[in-house]
């Protein structure tokens, strides 16, 4: 018997059909996401990577929803770009506990030549721990996504957030483009793209729909997909209107997101990201269900809280799920 064809990569979804998945109702969608994850990816494997904030605060960037930004009077302290040496030392710890890939993230707006030539080095040794490299450093140009590349990053993480028409709403120190430009110029130097949003914005369903539409006609899709909750950050805009208004995501509603989004990109790895110390067992049980393969590892994100380490392998195991291994 022959085996059946795998669902086609397409990048010519409308808005009309990813408007349809999300009206599904939910067990038909979870059915066709399920299936659709089976044929790529292996259900009980879950990918695991872990983050560590290299510069951390003082961005002059405003974007509504973070405790980095100097336009917010979160509490948080800044501070200066991390000694190469520590981050390493943090990937070992990382890569010894069962994490394959680690991400850098800096609260920059785009970093400097003085800063790429430090970052590049941090990427080289975590690269020689044998781990997946992966940074977040906001707008990159040509040359400073090529001098990562050759120092041995693989991905590069730079989210879309939200839709087109809902982004000036979230940051106004830079444009929507601005972002499509920083994604063309990374994937052009033949790095990997992590690029994903966050629900809870205060967006409407049409935002999901215009976002995940977004992600998934781009030339080629993005090879993660980070799907984050907002965490509530005492001192940002957002929360304080999230707080005001009382609006909340329905994890129902969450998880659908993540069930278009494998439908969607079916070969790509969905990140179930930041917002799982918020969620139950249950819920984050239904995301990998829904076609979530990869989540962050570790205590903390970039400077908010994540579940534990023994928490998370403790979850993995009751739900008969295992790290994803080192490539040899
Ligand atoms: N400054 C760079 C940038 O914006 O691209 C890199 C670091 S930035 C903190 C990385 C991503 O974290 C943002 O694009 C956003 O999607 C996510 N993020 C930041 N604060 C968050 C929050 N409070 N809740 C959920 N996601 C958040
Ligand atoms: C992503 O999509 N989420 C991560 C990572 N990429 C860089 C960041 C989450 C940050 C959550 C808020 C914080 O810890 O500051
Ligand atoms: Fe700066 Fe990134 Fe935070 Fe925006 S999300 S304020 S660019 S650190």
């Amino acid at each position: 018997m022959s085996e059946p064809a795998l669902t086609a990569i397409r990048n010519d979804w409308s808005l009309a059909e990813v408007a349809g998945l999300f009206q599904l109702p939910l067990h038909e969608l979870l059915f066709r996401a399920h299936s659709i994850h089976r044929q790529y990816f292996d259900p009980a494997e879950v990918q695991v990577s872990t983050l560590m904030s290299i510069k951390t605060g003082g961005c002059p960037e405003d974007c509504g929803y973070c405790s980095q930004s100097v336009h917010h009077n979160t509490g948080l302290a800044a501070s200066a770009l991390a000694p190469v040496e520590e981050v390493i030392r943090t990937a070992r710890a990382a890569r010894d506990r069962g994490a394959t890939r680690f991400c850098m993230g800096a609260a920059y707006r785009n970093p400097k030549p003085s800063q790429i030539g430090k970052i590049a080095e941090m990427i080289r040794g975590v690269h020689e721990l044998g781990m997946e490299t992966c940074a977040t450093l906001g707008m990159l140009n040509a040359e400073q996504a090529a001098t990562l590349r050759e120092a041995g990053l693989d991905y590069y993480n730079h989210n879309l957030d939200t839709s087109a028409n809902f982004y000036p709403q979230i940051t106004t120190t830079r444009s929507y483009g601005d972002r499509l430009d920083t994604l063309k110029t990374v994937r052009d130097a033949g790095l990997k793209v992590c690029c994903g949003g966050i629900i809870g914005l205060g967006e409407a369903e049409q935002d999901r729909v215009e976002l995940l539409h977004t992600l998934a006609t781009l030339a080629v899709h993005p090879d993660s997909v980070p799907i984050n909750q907002l965490v509530e950050v005492e001192g940002t805009p957002i929360a304080t209107e999230l707080q005001e208004s009382g609006q909340r995501v329905d994890a129902l509603a969450f998880v659908r997101v993540i069930a278009v989004a494998r439908i969607l990109m079916p070969a790509s790895r969905v990140r179930l990201s930041a917002g799982r110390n918020e969620m139950s067992d249950e819920l984050q049980a239904l995301c990998f269900f829904a076609g979530a393969n990869s989540i962050f590892y570790g205590d903390c994100l970039l400077t908010t809280p994540n579940p534990a380490a023994d928490r998370d392998r403790d979850l993995l195991a009751r739900l008969g799920m295992r790290p994803e291994a080192l490539a040899s």
